[in-house]
């Protein structure tokens, strides 16, 4: 009589379940030919799930700087912006670690006597995530933490621009002890996302990315008639009113508008400031731009690090002087900067536009690069028909001393997220996150709602 093992990846590997089944000799019960792993990471207790998670939160945590490193050459976001993106990862798998213990059904009351329903979350089987490169640990570990928490079995498709971070996260879940198979990484362009999408065996796609991807994954997934989530552009304002404290509103929309160099999708490109305080609005942004520190994101002292690639950075001054020839005044920036070492990478002034005007396509198109975009209104009425008119509606601020202004902001504004006196970029992982209209397809990201996507409901009757 033996044990056997499975076989993973080229190796014997007992299961992690712990568990067996046996195999007996059908003309003779006694006969014991052998036992074998009874393998399923969805039969495994999902608090055990958790530990898991648990164990790659510590494990990052002690790698924290090496991977914020690497994340800065990769992508180039400046090294306390990747820290800061380590450390958000961290609370990630502890979060979802901690949802292995709240995986919660509801007892509902029945209408008849003596029954007793309750319901149960299953997992889906095998899910797909796509993510792109500019949270390139960040968005990998709160698509499959969710995902692996509920039981599923994951592929991830890292963006090939910087595949190296979710590299970095697979190796430390393997570490912590995720079963063979749980969790798969296939590095590719297109073509790889594609086969996932397409593959029969995968139930849900989550992607993050461009609109007209998007699309293409939405289109696939409805023939499929698998479960899909997109994020997409956003196109974010934050309103400033004259009530504002103009200091602080300033330094609101150049956290949101330049860090990690515009190109987040929570970035605000537009700030639509009442008329009557514009100007000394516009100046103090303007000095502030000004004073921004661009530079390689390894280096001390920097604030504004390269845009991803040389067509990125070229399509961002393309798209501000197509504004300045649309009517648009650059009052800060508006070029490359390729001065000494700047010249070996690719580097976009932080720009100020003035005079934007709702026609313009720098008013309505996500630019995802470092623009803020200043637009008159008359009043709060205009401002928010103004911060309404875009296809988008990701998030969203305002800034004001006023509570009824903040509260109609909050219920009238077209946006998943709301900010008020914060800046629209800047999420936390323990609430939902997403967005309207052309945003965001599909259930919430992030907090207790991301186990909706990555669950199936049973609904139970027993009759006792
Ligand atoms: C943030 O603003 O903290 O791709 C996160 C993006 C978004 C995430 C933004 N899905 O930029």
């Amino acid at each position: 009589m033996s044990d056997y093992l499975n076989l993973i990846a080229g190796q014997w590997q007992p299961s992690v379940t712990g568990r067996t089944f046996e195999n007996r000799n059908p003309a003779d019960e006694g006969d014991l030919v052998g036992t074998f792993p009874q393998s399923s990471w969805a039969a495994m207790p999902a608090p055990k799930r958790g530990d898991v998670l648990f164990k790659a939160a510590n494990l990052l945590e002690a790698r924290a700087d090496a991977i914020a490193r690497e994340m800065t050459r990769e992508e180039g976001k400046t090294l306390p912006e990747a820290r800061g993106e380590v450390g958000r990862t961290v609370n990630i798998l502890r979060y979802y670690g901690g949802e292995g213990a709240r995986l919660f059904g509801r007892v509902i009351p029945s209408e008849r006597d003596r029954v007793f329903m309750h319901t149960l979350r299953s997992p889906l089987g095998v899910v797909g995530a796509i993510t792109p490169w500019n949270f390139p640990i960040a968005i990998p570990a709160w698509k499959s933490c969710p995902a692996l928490i509920s039981g599923n079995a994951v592929v991830l498709k890292p963006s090939e621009l910087a595949p190296l971070c979710a590299t970095r996260l697979a190796e430390i879940l393997v570490e912590a002890g995720l079963p063979a198979g749980v969790l798969n990484v296939v590095h590719g362009s297109g073509e790889a996302g594609g086969a996932i999408v397409a593959h029969e065996h995968v139930r849900a796609i989550s992607f993050t990315g461009s609109e007209a991807t998007g699309g293409k994954v939405a289109e696939a997934c409805g023939r499929r008639k698998v479960r899909v989530q997109l994020e997409m552009g956003g196109k974010n304002p934050t309103i400033v009113l004259a009530d504002a404290d103009l200091d602080e509103a300033a330094g609101i929309v150049l956290n949101a508008a330049f860090g990690s160099t515009g190109q987040r999708c929570t970035a605000t490109s537009r700030a639509i400031v009442e008329r009557s305080v514009v100007e000394a609005f516009s100046e103090k942004l303007v000095a502030k731009a000004r004073a921004m520190k661009v530079g390689p994101g390894l280096d001390a002292g920097i604030d504004v690090g390269p845009s991803i690639n040389a067509a990125h950075a070229d399509r961002v001054v393309t798209e501000v002087a197509a504004a300045a020839s649309a009517g648009a005044t650059v009052l800060a920036g508006g070029t490359r900067l390729t001065e000494g070492v700047l010249g070996k990478g690719h580097f976009v002034a932080p720009t100020v536009l003035g005079n934007v005007t709702p026609q313009m396509t720098i008013a309505q198109e996500e630019v995802f690069g470092p623009v803020a975009a200043v637009m008159p209104a008359d009043d709060f009425e205009h401002a928010l028909a103004l911060a309404n008119d875009v296809r988008f509606g990701l998030s969203a601020t305002i800034c004001t001393r006023s509570l009824s202004h903040a509260l109609q902001f909050a219920q009238r504004i077209e946006a998943g997220l709301v900010m008020v006196n914060l800046p629209s970029a800047g999420v936390e992982y323990q609430v939902a996150f997403g967005g309207s209209k052309a945003s965001s397809l599909g259930p919430r990201e992030q907090g207790p709602e991301a186990i909706d996507f990555y669950t199936t409901l049973k609904t139970v009757y027993m009759k006792y």
